[in-house]
């Protein structure tokens, strides 16, 4: 079983076989900054790879600077050391919807472009000159709204429609995990309602507490069905956490993202079903987005990148496998 969806991503394709003859064309050498959620993430090192694909191919210099954990606190001042440097353009994922705007403002008054790339400021609606945090001129993602619909029909169809589920999540405030828990609920209450959704239970990225919560929430609902990991951490520890109660196979997973642990994990039937980002598409049309821009270019101020479901009966598949991130 396999699903991709593209939203302009067909436009961006034909504008970057344009931008190579501009690069050529074009003498100066531009520096784009790409500032990850935190640096040691396998979907943050594979969109890095994506980036440098782009960067090599347009003769940009590509740095890469980040945080060692998901946090507004520590991601601030590597922004602000990236601004100090003055790049051509910043292709950043935020870390926080609200957080980040004042900070990120900063690189805006300094006029340097600002992309953002799997999560967003605001409202994420960009250039429309509405709300404080607009003035991105991109954000280029997954939509992760439709991706925890998607983890929803999953899971259900893994429970048999009914039961018990909680959805292990990050923290709020960030865009893309607020999205798939939102879509997750919304999708349950509308299709699936014999099936009881539980706290919400937020382990600040960190498997191992979301493994210790597992088995919290197991402790207190022996009937528990199923969890839905909305992030790479969270799906591993929830994972982790089932293994460790001794229910593999009985407490069903459907995890988003896909390490490479995931290939053994779906093999052994710990996860039922794992939702694949494409990080590395993110990171190729953050850089050919920033240097059309920079090339005087218009772009698009979003584009929406694919899904890849991966599950026990494909994930032998090259074409499947290839989206396993890099570690
Ligand atoms: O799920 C991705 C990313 O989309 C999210 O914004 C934060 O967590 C990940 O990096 C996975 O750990």
């Amino acid at each position: 079983m396999k699903r991709r969806t593209f939203t302009g991503a067909a436009s961006a394709l034909a504008l970057s076989f344009t931008l190579v003859t501009t690069a050529v064309a074009d003498t100066k050498k531009y520096t784009i900054a790409l500032i990850p959620g935190l640096t040691t993430d396998a979907f943050y090192i594979t969109m890095k790879k994506g980036a440098q694909a782009a960067a090599d191919a347009l003769g940009v210099d590509l740095v890469f600077q980040g945080a060692p954990d998901f946090n507004p606190v520590t991601q601030v001042p590597v922004l602000d050391a990236v601004i100090a440097r003055h790049p051509d353009a910043i292709l950043i994922a935020p870390t926080d919807k609200v957080q980040l705007i004042e900070p990120l403002k900063k690189a805006n008054e300094a006029g340097i472009p600002v992309i953002t790339v799997d999560t967003f400021i605001g409202t994420g609606v960009y250039q429309t000159g509405a709300g404080d945090g607009d003035f991105p001129l991109s954000y280029i993602a997954s939509d992760n709204v439709l991706g925890g619909k998607m983890a929803a029909r999953a899971l259900a169809a893994a429970i048999g429609g009914e039961g018990k589920v909680y959805v292990s999540n990050v923290k709020p405030g960030i865009s893309t995990t607020d999205q798939r828990e939102q879509g997750f609920k919304d999708e349950m209450k509308a299709n699936f309602p014999k099936i009881t959704v539980l706290e919400t239970q937020f382990n600040d990225d960190d498997a191992n507490k979301a493994a210790s919560q597992l088995q919290g929430v197991f402790a207190r609902d022996a009937d528990l069905k199923g969890v839905f990991g909305a992030n790479l951490f969270s799906a591993l520890g929830a994972g982790n956490g089932v293994q460790q109660a001794g229910q593999t196979g009985k407490i069903k997973v459907v995890a988003f993202d896909a390490p490479g642990s995931i290939v053994d994990n779906l093999k052994t039937g710990l996860v039922d079903v794992e939702i694949a980002q494409h990080p590395a598409e993110i990171g190729y049309y953050g850089v050919v987005s920033a240097f059309a821009h920079l090339t005087g270019h218009s772009i698009p101020v979003s584009i929406g990148t694919g899904f890849t479901i991966m599950d026990k009966s494909n994930i032998g598949d090259p074409a499947v496998a290839q989206y396993i991130y890099s570690e």
